[in-house]
């Protein structure tokens, strides 16, 4: 399976702003098969093991705040060539930088608050899809 599957999660905002159907409408249509998915919400504890690598960033606080302000959608996804093809799909990190057409341009409020996570190697992506979903819940 390595090489097949990426995480994603529609942040807080893209879920409170009521996108929720329209991107997992465009995920499907691009491609992914939807392997697990469920609407759930981190503790700030989760919120700062998820991204641990940004500990000492500057914005680490803000995110951490925001990430755990309401519910996301966790979902592990499946196609060839999953986590460049996703990232292709979501668009850059910045809504303002992001290609026409991608998930972040369309959806996303701004650099932080922009929407999507989308792992960013094919090792990330099995430790966080391990993160949010147990064997069981996985199909
Ligand atoms: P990506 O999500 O595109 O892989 P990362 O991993 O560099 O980007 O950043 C993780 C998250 O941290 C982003 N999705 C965004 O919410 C937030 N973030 C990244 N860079 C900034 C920044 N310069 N200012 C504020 N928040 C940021």
């Amino acid at each position: 399976m390595a090489g097949k599957i990426t995480l994603t999660m529609l942040k807080p905002d893209a879920v409170a702003d009521g996108h929720t159907g329209k991107i997992i409408n465009h995920i499907i249509e691009a491609g992914f098969k939807i392997q697990a998915m469920k609407l759930t919400r981190l503790s700030k504890e989760k919120a700062e093991e998820f991204y641990a690598i940004h500990k000492e960033r500057s914005f680490f606080g803000e995110l951490i705040t925001f990430m755990t302000e309401g519910p996301i959608v966790a979902a592990i996804l499946e196609k060839d060539n999953a986590v460049e093809d996703f990232r292709k799909l979501i668009g850059a990190t910045d809504p303002k930088k992001a290609e026409e057409g991608t998930i972040r341009r369309l959806y996303a409020q701004g650099i932080e608050r922009n929407a999507m996570h989308g792992s960013d190697s094919d090792e990330n992506a099995e430790i966080e899809a391990k993160f949010h979903f147990s064997g069981l819940e996985r199909f």
